[in-house]
């Protein structure tokens, strides 16, 4: 291990976990309905992020389909990775939590320590960004205080340090609206940023009406971006990223975007 060279510490991602979507992504949580995704082009969408993965030097462990779990490719939101370890979530969602036990095992032997949320709190990992410097957490629908609570305590075992924020109202997850870019930089949306929690940070906004372009991931010098979104990607070339602009239609009519399909380190 480890880590990206956008988080601030100069290591690279050497390996990621992803999980195929399999055909019961069409009954996948979303706040509102566009009308249900294709799973078949959503398997071919996600074939190509693997790609793109793998072309950023990663090496993937890609899961077969989970049964029962029609959110279970966003494997992000079950367990934060750290160079110490990994944690395991409790999803605030009742229909994911089980997705945590189909991860245990795979993740159990990649990584020096293994600890987990026990609860009664909950925590999405999709709610957590890690910078390198601290870890932010966003409370939300799915991300509660005692959640927090527990997870400020194992990371404190391991010298991190938590950091509370507010994952925006109506939105998903805090790192919907929000990924870093590179040492001490961030992507983000207005309205998060408002929020004055990235005061520390130098931060770049994503242009009005393309705020579904946040949640992007940087992958040792490859910026992976959701399609659709000219101006967010030609700002980004136009401050020297690597950009690359990959298919999501399919998962964004399930409020998926490019973090939460793969747990990276
Ligand atoms: C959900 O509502 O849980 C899924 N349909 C989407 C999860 C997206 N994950 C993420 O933002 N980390």
């Amino acid at each position: 291990m480890m880590q990206d060279d956008g988080n601030g510490r100069g290591w690279r991602f050497t390996r990621a976990v992803t999980r195929q979507p399999g055909p019961e992504a069409a009954a996948g949580l979303r706040a509102q309905d566009a009308g249900n995704p294709d799973p078949v082009r959503m398997a071919r969408h996600h074939g190509v992020y693997v790609a793109a993965l793998r072309d950023a030097g990663v090496a993937v462990t890609e899961l077969p389909p989970a049964p029962g779990f029609p959110d279970a490719q966003f494997v992000e939101d079950t367990a934060l990775c750290l160079p110490e370890g990994v944690v395991l979530m409790r999803p605030g969602a009742p229909s994911r939590m089980g997705e945590v036990a189909e991860m245990e095992p795979v993740l159990a032997g990649m990584f020096p320590a293994l600890r987990r949320i026990a609860g009664p709190g909950h925590v999405e990992a999709g709610d957590i960004l890690w910078t390198g410097r601290e870890v932010l957490v966003g409370l939300s629908a799915r991300t509660d205080a005692a959640g927090v609570e527990e997870l400020r305590r194992i990371l404190a075992s391991w010298g991190h340090v938590l950091r509370v924020v507010q994952t925006p109202p109506g939105v998903l997850h805090f790192k919907t609206d929000c990924s870093l870019l590179g040492p001490g930089t961030v992507l983000s949306t207005a309205r998060l940023a408002e929020s004055g929690c990235f005061a520390d940070y130098d931060v770049v906004i994503v242009p009005a009406g393309e705020e579904a372009a946040a949640n992007l991931i940087r992958v040792n010098g490859h910026v992976l971006m959701a399609e659709g979104f000219p101006r967010t990607a030609a700002m980004l070339r136009a401050a020297g990223y690597e950009v690359r602009e990959l298919p999501n239609s399919e998962c964004a009519l399930i409020d998926g975007g490019m973090s939460c399909l793969s747990l990276r380190f």
